[in-house]
């Protein structure tokens, strides 16, 4: 039987999955359920705000959410749930995601919304700060992201000793 989700990635269009799969591997590789959904702000509100609404009840932890152009998504969410909402603007239009990225960051006051950098990297640290967040309450997932961390240390070093190799051949 699958597992209960406890991060709902959200996203605006099916557009956008290309970008927010990195959210769900990221996950994934973590070992952390998820669902991944598409509605949007704009052309699906109702359904919107039943997602956002019922989260909570259905056993979701935080919610991780993605959108282009006039990205109001992930603010529409944030004001139907307490659950912590992290936004990812994705690049959409002309504007290569700075309208994505000012809709999604500039909440008033009383609804927060975590918004992450535009695009793939945006993504991925969604769900990494999520695990963060999951793992204050998890002592195996704070292990699990600490050996990550350590990896990818190891990763840069190597890198920096092949580099050197190259350069002194
Ligand atoms: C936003 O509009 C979506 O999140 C997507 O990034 C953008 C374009 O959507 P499509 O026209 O590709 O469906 O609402």
């Amino acid at each position: 039987m699958a597992k209960q989700p406890l991060v709902g990635v959200l996203m605006g269009s099916d557009s956008d999955w290309e970008v927010m799969r990195v959210a769900v591997e990221t996950l994934q590789e973590l070992d952390i359920p998820c669902e991944a959904r598409v509605s949007s702000a704009h052309r699906t509100p109702a359904r919107t705000h039943e997602y956002a609404a019922s989260a909570e009840a259905r056993g979701l932890r935080m919610l991780i959410v993605g959108a282009g152009a006039a990205a109001h998504l992930a603010g529409v969410v944030a004001s139907q749930t307490v659950l912590p909402v992290i936004g990812v603007p994705l690049s959409a239009t002309d504007l290569k995601g700075m309208d994505a990225l000012l809709a999604t960051v500039q909440m008033p006051g009383g609804i927060p919304v975590a918004t992450m950098a535009i695009g793939t990297a945006g993504a991925k640290n969604a769900a990494l700060l999520a695990a963060q967040i999951l793992a204050l309450g998890d002592p195996e997932l704070s292990a699990r992201l600490k050996a990550q961390r350590r990896d990818m240390a190891a990763a840069v070093e190597r890198k920096d000793a092949e580099l050197q190799q190259k350069m002194a051949g």
